[in-house]
Formats: C-alpha cells, sequence, structure tokens
C-alpha cells in the first residue's frame, strides 16, 4: 500500500480534513490556518496548534499522530518538492508556518535574509543524540549550530532499475561514471527507451552537471553554466520527464527505468514496489564521480506563531526511537547517533542509505551562489527544460 505521507491524506488520518485546513503541495498559500484565524493565546500558554511544512514522502506513518496524542498539540502538515517553491514562500512571509525543512544551503539564504530566527537550544533536551561529525559539517553553513537542526540527509544521484537498464542497454557494459546514463547520449539514446527522469529544479542538476563537465559544483562563473547547459541540451530529447515528488511511483510502477534523483528515494521505490506487488529492482548507484549531499533542516521562521510548540516538535523527533522511525519508513540517514540501535539492520547496513566516509567525500557538500549566478542558473535550466 501507499503509507499515507500525502497531506490529504495526513489530513484524513488526522480528523481535520473537513475543517479546511489542508491543502495539497504549493496550494497552500490560499488556505485559511487556524493560526490565522485564533484568538492570540496568552504567553506561555501557546495555542496548541503547530503548523509543518516538510517534503513529501518524508515521514513514518506515526510521527504525527504519536506527537499529537502525547502532546494534545495539533499538526497541520503540508508538503513540497522543491527547495526553490519553499524559498519562494518564505520570501513572500506569512507563511503560517512554524517549521519548514529548507536543505541546509537554503536555510542558510534564509538565515542572511532574516527568514529563520535562533533556536532555544535550552528546550532541546535532546539535543545531546546528534552525531558531532554532521554537526560539524552543518556548521559550515550554520555556525554554532545556532538555527538548524537535521531531519534527514541524502544525496542526489543516479537511480536505475537494474533489469530494465541492463536490457535497454544490451551488450553495451554499464559506464565506469554511472553520470553517463543520465549525461552521456551514447546511453541516453539507448535508455530513453525506458524513460529517463530528472528532479525538477535547476539547484539539484546544475551542481552535478558542472562537475560533470569539469567546472566546480558551485562556480559563480556564468560561462560555465553555458557548458554545463551545452551538455544537458545534448541529451535533452532523450529525458522523459522532469519530476521530484513524483518520482517514487515513477519507478516503482516501471514507468522510467533511470533517475537523476534522491539516494533515499531510490530505496524507498524499491520498497513501495515490493508493497505494490510487484516488485522492481532499483538501485541508488554510489558513482566514481560522487553525488550531491544534502541535508534537510528544521528550521523556525522568523514569524513563527508556535515557537515553543515547533521547539517541542524538534526536541520529539530527536529522540532516539522517532528519528529511527523516519529513517526506516522513508530509507534516508539520520544524524542521530542515539537512533542507530533503532534503526532496522537491512537499513542501517544498506550503504546507498549510510555511506561509507570514503564515499561521503565525495560527495559534493552542500553549498550557494551569489544571487546573479542563480538567475543564469534558472534561465539555462528552463532552456534545458523547455529545450529551447
Ligand atoms: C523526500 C525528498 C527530500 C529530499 N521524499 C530532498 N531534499
Amino acid at each position: 500500500m501507499n503509507l499515507p505521507y500525502k497531506n490529504i491524506m495526513l489530513g484524513m488520518l488526522l480528523g481535520i480534513a473537513g475543517l479546511g485546513l489542508v491543502a495539497c503541495g504549493d496550494k497552500t498559500a490560499e488556505t485559511t490556518t487556524s493560526a490565522e484565524t485564533a484568538v492570540a493565546a496568552p504567553a506561555g500558554d501557546e495555542e496548541k496548534v503547530l503548523n509543518i511544512y516538510n517534503w513529501s514522502d518524508y515521514l513514518a506513518e506515526d510521527t504525527i499522530p504519536n506527537f499529537e496524542k502525547e502532546t494534545g498539540i495539533k499538526v497541520r502538515y503540508d508538503v513540497f518538492d522543491s527547495n526553490e517553491i519553499l524559498h519562494a514562500k518564505l520570501m513572500a512571509k506569512n507563511t503560517g508556518y512554524d517549521i519548514v525543512v529548507p536543505s541546509s544551503n537554503w536555510a542558510r539564504l534564509q538565515i542572511d535574509g532574516g527568514l529563520l530566527q535562533k533556536l532555544d537550544k535550552s528546550k532541546l533536551t535532546n539535543y545531546g543524540n546528534l552525531d558531532p561529525d554532521i554537526l560539524a559539517q552543518m556548521a559550515n553553513l550554520d555556525p554554532d549550530n545556532a538555527y538548524m537542526v537535521d531531519w534527514l540527509w541524502s544525496y542526489t544521484t543516479v537511480g536505475i532499475n537494474v533489469d530494465k537498464v541492463k536490457a535497454a542497454l544490451g551488450d553495451m557494459p554499464m559506464p565506469e561514471n554511472a553520470w553517463d546514463l543520465v549525461f552521456n547520449p551514447k546511453y541516453t539514446s539507448k535508455l530513453k527507451s525506458c524513460g529517463i527522469t530528472f528532479l525538477d529544479a535547476p539547484t539539484e542538476v546544475f551542481p552535478i552537471a558542472l562537475k560533470y563537465v569539469g567546472k566546480p559544483a558551485h562556480s559563480n562563473n556564468a560561462d560555465d553554466y553555458k557548458v554545463a547547459y551545452e551538455m544537458l541540451a545534448k541529451v535533452r530529447p532523450d529525458i522523459q520527464k522532469f519530476s521530484s515528488g513524483g518520482q517514487i511511483d515513477d519507478l516503482a510502477g516501471g514507468n522510467v527505468c533511470v533517475a537523476l534523483g534522491w539516494a533515499g528515494d531510490f530505496n524507498l521505490a524499491r520498497n513501495r514496489s515490493i508493497e505494490n506487488k510487484s516488485p522492481q529492482n532499483i538501485e541508488a548507484l554510489i558513482t566514481s564521480m560522487g553525488g550531491y549531499m544534502f541535508m534537510d533542516t528544521m528550521v523556525i521562521p522568523a514569524d513563527a506563531k508556535h515557537v515553543d510548540n515547533a521547539h517541542k516538535f524538534i526536541n520529539y523527533i530527536l529522540r532516539p526511537e522517532v528519528h529511527a522511525g523516519l529513517t526506516n519508513a522513508v530509507t534516508y540517514a539520520n544524524p542521530n547517533k542515539a537512533a542507530t540501535q533503532f534503526v532496522d539492520e537491512e537499513v542501517r547496513n544498506n550503504k546507498t542509505i549510510f555511506l561509507p566516509a570514503e564515499d561521503v567525500k565525495k560527495l559534493i557538500p552542500p553549498g550557494n551562489v551569489d544571487n546573479a549566478t542563480r538567475r543564469v542558473m534558472t534561465r539555462y535550466f528552463t532552456q534545458f527544460k523547455t529545450g529551447a
């Protein structure tokens, strides 16, 4: 069965669908949230509401119900599929959300823009469960780990349906660098028969495309983007679709055989195909060139109305069993050292989920480019997608 990750289903689960509080995808801006309509609660006695905006397919079935049961706090949980969508919402202000989950490099931009508030770590009694190495890595973008707590992490890579790819390649052996499967016409021209899909976001595709053409992954030089774009344009005719949240079901359903996407979603797609009784041999590949690491972090918007509840939720997630529950449900690594013992053995030993140190070293670290470059990147991505 498909787990009820989608907010509409979760809303039904929580019994709030009938109240008009639940919205799909990025349509939430039009909805009236309970936070907006409620009379302000006296200080120290916060209204029992928490509004969360997170990536789709990123939650265990019991994460929210257990929190609600325990605290009496009603959660409204909406989902998005790209940092770009979340960022635009935060920029427009008054999101109504109390916790949002940008990747760490985007959260850095949001801190610089005054859109987030610092955590009160005195309220996070489970903070000590976090892995010091991950905290150190995050401190590169968030000094003193003042704003961000990692939800889960993974990396952008190539995912394949092993059987379908082998069949489509025929006599041709797998390339030494698996990125050739999505960036080299020699391979894409064959694989288009079983379907190639790309994430639908410039900041997911370009760092990797730049590295593939020998340029710095976070280059601020517009000429480098032109070179990467020209490489991408050559494979464009072979790409069937651009989709981010849709890759799990597309792979699980056998509609595509190759994806530029998130490693966690590839493992999840395999599990979902098994649940759907149509098992597909889907694998996240560790490429010789390396993928692009991301850490999706819980942060509190500057104008959040339920800051105390937000801290309660973050502290709840940091419980070893809860954090492990997320990892077990969605096959993404968590940053919680104390959680490891609660992670299912199969997940814990999967080296595409918990990467060995030598493979972590090969990943492009999360990073940013300047605003002018982001515009150049977006323009080239649109050109790439539209095939102009
Ligand atoms: C969850 C995808 C989140 C990963 N399905 C992208 N940061």
